[in-house]
């Protein structure tokens, strides 16, 4: 393993500016996406909604650092030939992919899940960094509700989420570290927070027992935040200040950077929360973006799969990317929205 150069990818994924594009919806999700917008989730669709994400030029070149695929478009080649990851490549940014292989019941844990895909994972890590993937993705969910989540999954997610990482680095391949607290209950901000904060140390505690080298790999954590259906919603600044408390209390200095999740919050407000914290800095950390939805529910709109909305998609797209840079410097304002809409 090069540490080295390990740091300087994940460095680079994390960079003031810049933030990452989280593509890899799996076939069931990217289904329920194009079924939002009356589009056919055939391979060929696929295949075209992320050829136009790749080829927005003033996005991906000015405020995506790396792009997360899936297993599907890492594999596809671009309507010209050209491999899908090419041109992600060319245009500056850092193809990553997605390896986990979605979640499991877990046995005991009724309502629990642990993420699966550590068998044979050596062996693809290798032909996916042979591809030109430079760092890899693995999502852990814990929800909240009554009675959870329980230790026993937060433990052994956060097991193979070390797994996970270790086998990346032996790879030379950066994990991203995704232990993705839900916000889909009615918990209050401080419950999220207690979760997160047990879930992250827990995390941690296993990174450093596998020999996880913490220099070389990315966090993609939430926010602290309240639940979807809580009566009482959290302010931006809430949000803000009480997401960096439990940061600083959990993740070491050593990590490079934090990119987040978006988590089902709408555009607007990951951007303004991601927004705040930097006005809290200085912070330790590199702390940008990874978002999904935040990113793609413009542009999939926009693009709605007609082939005369490309541009309108990309110009979409273009749009929240540079306000997500923007954010990630603490220079974002809505008053940017209102001009652009
Ligand atoms: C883009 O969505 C990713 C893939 O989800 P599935 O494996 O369930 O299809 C997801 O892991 C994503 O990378 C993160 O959750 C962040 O996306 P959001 O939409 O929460 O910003």
């Amino acid at each position: 393993m090069n540490l080295t150069e390990l740091n300087r990818v994940a460095t680079a994924m994390v960079v003031s500016g810049k933030g990452i594009l989280a593509a890899d919806e799996s076939s069931g999700t990217i289904k329920k996406r194009f079924d939002a917008i009356g589009v056919e989730s055939t391979e060929g669709n696929r295949r075209d909604y992320r050829e136009m994400l790749f080829r927005s030029k003033e996005a991906m070149s000015q405020y995506i650092s790396g792009v997360i695929l899936y297993d599907e478009t890492i594999w596809q080649d671009a309507k010209d030939g050209t491999p899908l990851v090419k041109l992600i490549e060319q245009s500056g940014a850092i193809p990553g992919i997605k390896v986990d292989e979605g979640t499991q019941g877990l046995p005991m844990c009724p309502g629990e899940t642990i993420t699966v895909g550590l068998d044979k994972l050596a062996e693809r890590l290798k032909k996916y960094y042979e591809r030109g993937a430079r760092f890899a993705k693995w999502r852990a969910v814990i929800d909240i509700g009554s009675g959870i989540p329980s230790m026993t999954a937060i433990s052994v997610n956060a097991h193979a989420l070390a797994r996970y990482a270790a086998l990346c680095q032996a790879a030379q391949i950066v994990p991203i570290v995704e232990p993705e607290v839900l916000m889909d209950g009615d918990h209050d901000i401080d419950r999220c927070y207690e979760v997160t904060s047990r879930v992250l140390n827990k995390t941690f505690q296993e990174l450093r027992v596998q020999r996880v080298a913490l220099e070389g790999m990315v966090l993609k954590p939430n926010m602290a935040i309240s639940g979807k259906k809580c009566p009482k919603q959290a302010s931006v600044e809430e949000v803000a200040e009480k997401t960096i408390r439990l940061l600083k209390a959990c993740v070491p200095a050593a990590v490079p950077g934090i990119a987040f999740l978006s988590g089902g919050q709408s555009d607007e407000e990951a951007t303004a929360h991601l927004n705040a914290m930097h006005k809290l800095g200085p912070l330790p950390w590199g702390l940008t973006f990874s978002y999904g939805r935040a990113l793609q529910a413009a542009p999939q709109k926009a693009w709605s799969g007609r082939p005369e909305n490309v541009t309108a998609g990309q110009n979409a797209f273009s749009h929240r990317a540079r306000m997500n840079g923007l954010a990630s410097k603490g220079e974002w304002q809505s008053s940017l929205e209102k001009k652009a809409a």
